[in-house]
């Protein structure tokens, strides 16, 4: 093995899989991803993409099978990125979303038990600003902290509350270092077409090139804490190298509503005149919304030496006009 480090990441096909395996390989780990289904749709780009990552079969949902990744990879580092993520779809697949992102961590982290490595495991959980739930009550004027109250308003948020504290209670039970990331969102040129920042720089590429007339919408009020993804991994990859294990929020600070996205997205082609674009379809509304995120990343400037990169405006800027290249080069 040409590396001295061992990470095994869940959820690699994703969008902060991809930027952690780079992050990790050019730190010059061995890096390991789990991969699931019996013929997954993205494996043969990944391949391509990352030829350097092992892939790993298994599924959060079978603790065989992730028993059997822990002791392959064996791992010094598992990073619990895998999840049903998106808000909307968990709301039509609550149960789903339950088996995956809450009791996927626990079969993880009994996987990690089993394989009796949980001395050596120093295991990261991807928990989310979606467990605050954006309400006048609980939230502090300078942001979300560690310590703010929880008011989960999906299956997704409450599943990851659980995952959350099970993460927490594995901690303080059997003394694993047991980290976890409570990150607002980040987004970037990897980002699932089925996010809104995505949908948008991507449609308005489109729109720019003449591929599409409108952009079909939810509402456009609520605010987000938004950064880039690429940051971000650095500061969980910073969480598991130090010397006792914790929580940290990862945030920009600021918070901009949807409609500030479209808008400056837009611009970046030339377009002022934005709201002609946009229609709306109440598929895209949800039964409950979280109406406003905003972070304190104070905790982890401070203890892990962590700062945001890239800026609001920079990350529209990127998405932008990565997707102008993309669509450009495509015939669809
Ligand atoms: P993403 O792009 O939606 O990726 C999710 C990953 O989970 C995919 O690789 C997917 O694999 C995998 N997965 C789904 N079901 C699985 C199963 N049953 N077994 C194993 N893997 C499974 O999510 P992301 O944006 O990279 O986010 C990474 C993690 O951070 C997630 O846990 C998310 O909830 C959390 N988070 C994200 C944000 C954000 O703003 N991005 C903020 C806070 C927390 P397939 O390719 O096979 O579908
Ligand atoms: O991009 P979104 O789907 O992200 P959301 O719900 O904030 O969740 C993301 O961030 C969480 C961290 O806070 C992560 F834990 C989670 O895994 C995920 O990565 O929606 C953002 C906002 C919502 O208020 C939504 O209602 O945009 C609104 N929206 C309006 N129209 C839309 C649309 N969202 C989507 N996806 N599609 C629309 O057409």
């Amino acid at each position: 093995m040409v590396g001295e480090n061992r990470a095994l990441v869940t959820g690699i096909t994703g969008q902060d899989g991809q930027h952690l395996c780079e992050l990790l390989n050019a730190k010059g780990y061995e890096v390991f991803g789990l991969i699931r289904g019996q013929r997954n749709a993205r494996r043969e780009a990944f391949e391509a993409e990352f030829p350097f990552v092992h892939l790993v079969e298994a599924d959060l949902t079978d603790p065989t099978s992730l028993l059997a990744a822990v002791r392959a990879s064996e791992a010094d580092e598992v990073y619990n990125l895998g999840a049903i993520s998106h808000v909307g779809y968990s709301f039509r697949n609550p149960q789903l979303t339950a088996d995956v992102t809450a009791k996927g961590v626990l079969n993880l982290l009994e996987a990690i038990r089993s394989s009796g490595r949980a001395d050596q495991v120093r295991f990261y959980q991807a928990s989310t600003s979606e467990m605050f739930g954006g309400l006048d009550y609980n939230r502090p004027g300078n942001g979300y902290t560690e310590d703010s109250l929880f008011h989960p308003r999906s299956p997704y948020g409450v599943a990851k509350l659980y995952a959350h504290w099970i993460a927490r209670n594995y901690r303080e039970s059997y003394g694993m270092f047991v980290a976890t990331g409570i990150l607002f969102n980040h987004e970037g040129e990897r980002r699932g077409l089925e996010f809104v920042t995505r949908k948008i720089s991507n449609s308005v590429a489109r729109i720019h090139l003449g591929k599409q007339q409108h952009i079909v919408m939810g509402t456009l009020d609520p605010k987000r804490d938004w950064g880039y993804a690429g940051d971000y991994v650095e500061g969980m990859w910073r969480m598991l190298q130090q010397d006792k294990p914790g929580d940290w929020v990862l945030a920009t600070g600021e918070t901009h509503s949807v409609a500030e996205f479209i808008e400056l997205a837009f611009k970046e082609v030339g377009i002022d005149n934005w709201q002609q674009y946009i229609k709306y379809d109440e598929r895209f509304m949800r039964p409950s919304e979280v109406d406003l995120l905003l972070g304190n990343p104070e905790r982890a400037e401070k203890e892990l030496g962590w700062k945001r990169e890239v800026d609001f405006p920079g990350l529209v800027k990127l998405m932008v006009q990565h997707d102008l290249g993309m669509e450009s080069a495509s015939q669809n």
